[in-house]
């Protein structure tokens, strides 16, 4: 029993006679609930279960907790939100207890806090790790989830629930380039990287792909490499992490402040940020020397800040010019050689595709050992035995990066044979994905997404949207306990209301402007629709408001 936490949150038996006041015929089902995925969406939804009384188990396909953090082990990984809220807010005491030693954490400090959550709360015992759920049956008749699971816990799981928290950023998007099997060097992903240290020392090494996961390992790479080819599509805007280790005065400054810090996340958009206050007026309504010196004082502060100097950056177009075209300075002002820079300078809407943060990625691009390729016109031609040839030019390497990215936020969801009564998952979404809140699937009754599209999600710092969703989650299921029902179903009406709702909002702002993974855009044949759900404090609101109209929207039975 840890100090932290109150009597009453006890961790009970998943045994429903010991006592827990489950949900209706247990002679039917294993598990209240059942729960895809460990990381950070699956241990708190697990945690959350139990303190409210539920059974449940969780299914995770690593041997371990951590979702995206602990896969995610390339070279400079790292998250680009400060770690002080990119951690759980729901134990006081947790937050006050964990030490965070930088800025922005690396990928070895989350998933030591990952670990330690799973430590502190006992949770690994309810959870099946190295296994997978391939697909899950609703059986209308009994309101009852059957759930195949393969790997080391391989069977059958009967719950009444099932949660998918899965995370939006989990299917790896290995592009089908011709040849792309037959490397014979040292292949690697961004997104699935070894468990052991991988050095390039003396290794002729290529990278493909420019984003966030490219932009924070080829600095990295660069420093070992003999030489390193970077293969870019698309050049990408990043602005400095100014990463820094965190004073311990700093850090019981900011510990002394964690409600306040906290509640003024609940009030922004992306749900972090609580120490940069936010410009109130548009770019366009200052003089060009006053706007110049905001976005340098931003720049030196680092990070997302950098476009919260003014209120329509991704409203206006030519606001947002300002703010992408300050960034295409930076890089002439960086790079020394003019053609590189021309080439490293995006030319879309800054942040319709993530925005990027690094630490020395320009710079990098002035090493002797650096080659940026060109591919935006033919792409990769071919992978071959001993490299790539691209813009008819051979490059022989020694091991090959891919950072392509993800399927994101439906990848992993589809890749499951989810069924309700009468179409699967797949189905329902064959034209994209469309949901009630981002939580609920018509036509899949019993079934919650965690932080699913149609939820501000990835546009968010996503441990608050988590915890919203977890949190609205378990007071459903209560909710649901206390008046004896058993069935949730998002109607069609709710569902498609809310899918025009999401499109409308995505589309009063400039994120549908550009090819980006919030589209769909970087998987070939994938459906063109615009994911998550810019703002978060209105959302919240939304999802407050069908919980205390009695779960408007979703029909109870
Ligand atoms: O993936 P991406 P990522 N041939 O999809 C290129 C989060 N994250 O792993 O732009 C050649 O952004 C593709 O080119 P293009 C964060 O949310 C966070 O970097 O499609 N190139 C692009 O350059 C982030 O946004 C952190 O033309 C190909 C790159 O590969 C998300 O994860 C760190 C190609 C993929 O970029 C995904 O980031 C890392 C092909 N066939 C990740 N296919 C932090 O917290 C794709 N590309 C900081």
């Amino acid at each position: 029993m840890l100090a932290s936490e109150p009597e009453t949150l006890r961790p009970v038996s998943y045994t429903p006679a010991s006592g827990v006041v489950a949900m209706g015929d247990q002679q039917a089902i294993d598990y209240d609930v059942v729960v895809i995925g460990a990381g950070f969406g699956g241990m708190y939804m697990l945690y959350r279960l139990r303190q409210l009384g539920f059974t449940a188990r969780a299914v995770e396909a690593a041997d371990d907790v951590g979702g995206t953090w602990y896969w995610n082990r390339y070279p400079g990984a790292r998250c680009d939100v400060e770690s002080v809220e990119y951690s759980y807010s729901f134990d006081a005491q947790l937050q006050q207890d964990w030490v965070w030693t930088e800025r922005y954490a690396a990928q070895p400090e989350i998933l030591r806090y990952a670990q330690h959550v799973a430590d502190r709360f006992d949770l690994r015992r309810d959870i099946s790790f190295m296994s997978r759920v391939d697909a899950a049956t609703f059986d209308d008749t009994a309101a009852t989830w059957t759930v195949d699971v393969s790997g080391q816990h391989a069977g059958t799981l009967r719950s009444r629930f099932l949660v998918s928290a899965v995370g939006c950023l989990s299917s790896t998007n290995w592009p089908d380039i011709p040849g792309r099997d037959t490397f014979a060097g040292d292949r690697y992903h961004t997104g699935q990287w070894p468990h052991h240290e991988v050095d390039f020392t003396g290794k002729v090494v290529g990278v493909i792909g420019t984003g966030s996961s490219g932009i924070q390992s080829i600095p990295i790479i660069a420093q070992q490499a003999e030489h390193l080819y970077v293969f870019q599509r698309t050049p990408n805007y990043t602005v400095p992490a100014h990463n820094r280790p965190m004073p311990a005065e700093e850090l019981a400054e900011l510990k002394a402040r964690y409600d306040e810090i906290r509640a003024i996340d609940r009030t922004l958009s992306g749900g972090f940020g609580a120490q940069y206050p936010r410009g109130t007026v548009g770019a366009m309504d200052v003089s060009d020397e006053e706007r110049a010196a905001e976005y340098q004082r931003r720049w030196d502060i680092g990070g997302f800040t950098y476009l919260g100097g003014f209120t329509d950056a991704l409203l206006s177009k030519e606001s947002n010019f300002t703010a992408a075209e300050f960034v295409r300075g930076k890089i002439r002002e960086i790079v020394t050689d003019p053609e590189v820079a021309a080439l490293l300078s995006p030319d879309h809407v800054i942040a319709c595709k993530r925005l990027c943060f690094d630490t020395g990625y320009y710079e990098t691009y002035n090493r002797p050992n650096v080659t940026l390729v060109d591919i935006h016109d033919g792409g990769i031609e071919e992978i071959t035995p001993t490299g790539l040839r691209a813009g008819g030019a051979d490059y022989a390497l020694d091991a090959l990066v891919f950072a392509t990215g993800f399927d994101a936020m439906t990848g992993t969801l589809l890749r499951m044979d989810i069924r309700g009564p009468e179409l699967s998952l797949r189905e329902a979404w064959s034209a994209g994905p469309r949901t009630y809140l981002g939580l609920g699937v018509h036509g899949i009754p019993n079934f919650f997404v965690i932080t699913g599209p149609g939820s501000p999600s990835v546009l968010t710092n996503m441990i608050m949207s988590i915890e919203q969703h977890v949190e609205w989650i378990g007071d459903c299921l209560a909710a649901m306990r206390a008046g004896g029902q058993q069935r949730i179903e998002a109607t069609e009406d709710a569902q498609d209301q809310w899918v025009g709702y999401v499109n409308a909002v995505a589309d009063a702002t400039l994120f549908p402007t550009c090819n980006s993974w919030y589209l769909g855009a970087n998987v070939p044949g994938k459906t063109r629709v615009f994911m998550p759900l810019p703002g978060l404090p209105p959302y919240r609101e939304q999802c407050d408001a069908v919980a205390a109209n009695g779960y408007e929207g979703f029909v109870l039975a």
